[in-house]
């Protein structure tokens, strides 16, 4: 019932109620009115039962019931996280010895040895050029006197002891002109031979490298010849014009270049090159060789050539 419903049944007792009268409720519930009420009824019948009440609140929890009965072995869980990490183990026995390992780098160049044992001594190298002959010594000091001589012949005596020995040595020349005679002989049969003044000339036929012939007529006593006037390069000429081949000289510009020198070291002073000679060929035409016409050709020190030798 509304606030306002209770106020106006409270006004309308207060101003209306009199003895005898009731205010009694309408069945229908928004009217009022004021009616006389007769005498008490009699109790009525009990009601019908009432429809059920609103649902209560839940009770507390009842106490825990007893322990199921064990259940089947359920399906393998998941494999859990992997445990802590176990304490260290006691070492083991050493293990066989492994495979050899790949050859490592090469190692740092080593320090430079030691030098060697000096060589064996190398062969004789080739005689050198003869040198300039010495200039004529001073006359040494004055020898001690002689022993006394034996009482001499008289003059007479002393003329024919000359004539004796004179006739000895008058023999002795004629032996020897006579052999050198024979020796000219012999050499002019070997036809490669010339003479012009003192000089013999020979071309032995053997062909040779400039030093192998340098070494060969210095082997025989002389060597290799030049020819220092017209006269002497005819001479040699005429050998050469003997033999069908270049015949090498004692003349050659091997310590400098265009400076021709003869075996001793002393410049050339006769030439009698080719025309267009020399022309140190290739830069290495250091010897000099005849032609076949008298004239003369720089030519490589290592042709093999006839040479022609002095004495
Ligand atoms: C050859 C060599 C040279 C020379 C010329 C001349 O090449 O003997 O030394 O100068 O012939 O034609
Ligand atoms: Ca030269
Ligand atoms: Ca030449």
């Amino acid at each position: 019932m509304s606030i306002v419903k209770v106020l106006g049944l409270l006004l309308l007792h207060v101003a209306l109620v009199t003895p005898g009268t009731q205010i009694c409720q309408d069945p229908d519930e928004n009217a009022y009115s004021i009616i006389t009420c007769g005498a008490p009824g009699k109790n009525g019948l009990p009601g019908m039962n009432g429809t059920n009440g609103a649902k209560g609140e839940r009770g507390e929890p009842g106490l825990p019931g007893p322990p199921g009965k064990t259940g089947q072995t359920g399906p393998r869980g998941e494999q859990g996280p992997a445990g802590p990490k176990g304490e260290k183990g006691d070492r083991g026995a050493s293990g066989s010895p492994g495979l050899q390992g790949v050859a490592g780098p090469p190692g740092a160049k080593g320090e430079r040895g030691a030098n060697g044992a000096p060589g064996a001594s190398g062969t004789q190298g080739v005689a050198g050029p003869t040198g300039p002959k010495g200039e004529r010594g001073s006359s040494g000091p004055s020898g001690p006197p002689g022993p006394k001589g034996e009482r001499g012949d008289s003059t007479a005596t002393a003329i024919e002891n000359l004539k004796l020995q004179m006739s000895g040595m008058d023999g002795r020349i004629r032996d020897l002109q006579s052999n050198l005679e024979k020796q000219g002989k012999a050499l002019s049969f070997t036809k490669v031979f010339a003479r012009s003044g003192n000089k013999y000339y020979i071309i032995n036929g053997v062909e040779a490298t400039y030093s192998e012939a340098r070494t060969s007529c210095a082997n025989g006593g002389g060597q290799l010849a030049v020819p220092r006037n017209p006269e002497e390069n005819q001479v040699i000429f005429s050998l050469r014009k003997q033999v069908n081949q270049h015949t090498y000289m004692g003349i050659n510009d091997l310590q400098k270049e265009g400076a021709f020198k003869d075996l001793s070291g002393q410049a050339i002073k006769y030439f009698n090159w080719r025309a267009g000679e020399p022309n140190n060929l290739d830069g290495s035409e250091h010897c000099v060789e005849i032609w076949h016409d008298g004239r003369w050709n720089d030519e490589s020190c290592s042709t093999k050539r006839f040479f022609v030798c002095e004495f």
